[in-house]
């Protein structure tokens, strides 16, 4: 067997070569590499190097692939480097936003997600992922859309079917099937942290019909003389009421001062308004119906003055400290 004589400084797999020196007579092209004439190429044309070198008929073979197509053996004296192989880089992608529409909607609705994305070579698909925190079923792909180019933007919709809290990621996947998150895990959280995004859908999508009613009794501007007070509402709604909820506010704060649960006997309260000194009280009402729809103040704020100095002794000062204070 000949010495191989490979010149190891040559060049290498995934060098430009190019043909010189041959004058006229060009440089052969072999397949195999030991094997018959399949062509040839003059001084100039270039190639790409294959694999190699392989001695053969007193010379390494590289095997090239040609600009034309042409792919086949030849001799490296006559071939010399045009330049090296390019340093394979292809990073991973990145999220470079994430958002939710709105981080809380009804049973029915919809919840927009919108993203952009990135990659320094190519973009092959994009994921959104969900976690439903309150049923325990963990992140997972749920939906997905073939993107391509270096950057795109767009969005997902979706509408859980039950209530609860679903927390909502992207994953990102580029041509060579490298991915990343909206957390950009992958990228250490560069060019940033967007997700992810939790979403509550309440019980019930509000109903076009939402309850009605009002406080029909006492009057605006009516002057309470004397406790307890008789409050008495109306309340109406398709699906029936499930309760009514009294408020007065004094003293600063809002007091709720009963729920009504039981429609049978009308909607009403009897507030003992006997330790609450004489001032100006706000009453309203909540309605919530047996759809789930629950409306606040149908019927307006209903202002009445408590005077009931000129006929009872002041009231001993009382903390109120077993009042529900509700922050409205
Ligand atoms: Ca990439
Ligand atoms: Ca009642």
């Amino acid at each position: 067997m000949p010495p191989n004589n490979t010149s190891a400084s040559a060049f290498s797999i995934g060098d430009t070569v190019e043909v010189y020196n041959t004058g006229s007579s060009g440089l052969l092209v072999l397949d195999p590499a030991c094997g018959k004439m399949i062509g040839g190429k003059f001084d100039g044309a270039r190639g790409v190097a294959l694999d190699g070198p392989v001695y053969c008929y007193n010379y390494n073979r590289w095997l090239i692939r040609w600009s034309d197509g042409l792919q086949g053996w030849s001799a490296e004296n006559w071939l010399r480097k045009v330049s090296s192989a390019a340093a394979v880089v292809d990073n991973y992608p990145n999220v470079t936003s994430f958002s939710v529409s709105s981080t809380g909607i009804k049973q029915g609705e919809s919840v927009t997600i919108s993203y952009s994305v990135s990659d320094d070579v190519g973009l092959r698909q994009v994921e959104l992922w969900r976690e439903d925190v309150t049923a325990g079923i963990t992140f997972r792909p749920i939906k997905t859309v073939s993107v391509s180019g270096k950057s795109y933007s767009g969005s997902f919709s979706d509408t859980p079917s039950s209530p609860g809290t679903y927390r909502y990621g992207l994953h990102v996947v580029d041509t060579n099937n490298e991915w990343n998150c909206e957390r950009n895990s992958r990228t250490g959280f560069s060019p940033g942290v967007y997700g992810p995004k939790d979403v509550v859908v309440g019980a019930t999508a509000t109903s076009t019909s939402t309850p009605t009613g009002r406080i029909i009794s006492p009057s605006s501007g009516y002057t309470v003389t004397s406790c307890p007070l008789t409050i008495r509402a109306d309340a109406s709604a398709p699906s029936g009421i499930a309760w009514v909820r009294f408020w007065a506010q004094y003293d600063g704060n809002w007091h709720e001062i009963i729920t009504d649960s039981n429609g049978s006997d009308g909607w009403g309260a009897i507030w003992d308004c006997s330790s609450v000194s004489d001032q100006q009280v706000i009453l309203t009402i909540w309605i919530h119906d047996n759809a789930g729809n629950e409306v606040w103040d149908p019927g307006g704020y209903v202002p009445v003055t408590l005077k009931k100095s000129s006929i009872t002794p002041p009231p001993t000062p009382s903390l109120h400290l077993h009042l529900r204070h509700q922050c409205r």
